[in-house]
């Protein structure tokens, strides 16, 4: 994927801007949202080169958003991806522009696909809406708002659905979407937030349980005073919760006729047993 995105990004000037965005896409990470993105397409066997464009866009926004969350006015973080954050490598003025910059080319980039034009149109207004002021930058403003105070369940999961569920329900919809499969978007929207719910629980537990080396970024949960799953659930009940919704997101698919759904599996399965 790292050479796509130098690829894609050719066409723009050289700059401190774009050293950083391509550092930043270029540091790794586990590129689950573009691969289950992918997964949806090749569960309804479409192969269209011309998709690659919208899966490289949504790995650059998830990117934008990590960027984002690192700077020192948000989770105020040194370390992603095993190496310093953007602002670090940069300064901040750099990384911020960046983000933008990330966030602004991918929508460039999926304006460029030669696809028709109906399907376009539709991914255009799924991404943004459920990234935008009422998705996942909602969910980071609830995340900042209820740090250092009490939050229930209901209230932890909205601003999980929003932070991290709606960009990964978004990718499933995408490759709905694509695949002119409109009869099962409510399905994989469902599905899409449930994956979410449990990644970010586990993101938590993650957090709490494990060390900085392995994971690759600052556990800052608790120097933040974040509210997390582990201190509203506790970490034995916030495992059985992830279990739970995994198992029903695979329940959940097999409803969808036609659908080979041992793609989405695996990276289910990816996601049960991750450590970092
Ligand atoms: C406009 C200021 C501004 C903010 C944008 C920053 C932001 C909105 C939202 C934050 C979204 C966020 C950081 C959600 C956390 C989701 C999460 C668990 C991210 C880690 O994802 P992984 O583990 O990371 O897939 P890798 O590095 O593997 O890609």
């Amino acid at each position: 994927m790292n050479k796509d995105f130098i690829e894609s990004l050719s066409y723009i000037n050289n700059s401190k801007v774009k050293d950083a965005m391509l550092y930043s896409l270029t540091a790794g990470g586990k590129r689950i949202r573009p691969k289950l993105f992918n997964s949806i397409l090749k569960g309804f066997n479409i192969d269209n080169k011309e998709f690659d464009k919208i899966s490289l866009a949504i790995e650059m926004i998830h990117t934008y958003s990590l960027i984002h969350d690192d700077l020192p006015a948000m989770d105020d973080d040194n370390l992603r991806r095993g190496k310093n954050t953007c602002h670090i490598e940069f300064d901040e003025a750099t990384a911020i522009l960046a983000g933008d910059a990330l966030l602004t080319e991918a929508f460039y980039l999926i304006s460029t696909c030669k696809i028709k034009s109906d399907i376009l149109i539709k991914c255009i207004n799924i991404l943004s809406s459920l990234i935008g002021a009422n998705g996942m930058i909602y969910g980071q403003y609830l995340d900042m708002y209820y740090e250092d105070k009490n939050i229930d369940f209901d209230s932890l999961k909205t601003l999980h659905n929003c932070k991290t569920g709606a960009l990964i329900s978004a990718c499933l919809m995408l490759g709905c979407i694509c695949c002119e499969k409109y009869e099962f978007l409510d399905v994989f929207k469902n599905v899409g937030y449930n994956i979410g719910l449990a990644f970010q629980i586990q993101d938590d537990i993650l957090d709490y349980t494990s060390t900085s080396n392995i994971l690759g970024k600052s556990n800052s949960d608790i120097k933040n005073n974040k509210s997390t799953s582990i201190n509203v659930l506790g970490i034995d009940i916030a495992r059985k919760h992830v279990d739970e919704l995994y198992l029903k997101c695979k329940d959940d698919l097999n409803c969808i006729q036609n659908f080979d759904a041992k793609y989405l599996y695996e990276i289910i399965n990816l996601l049960i047993n991750r450590k970092k």
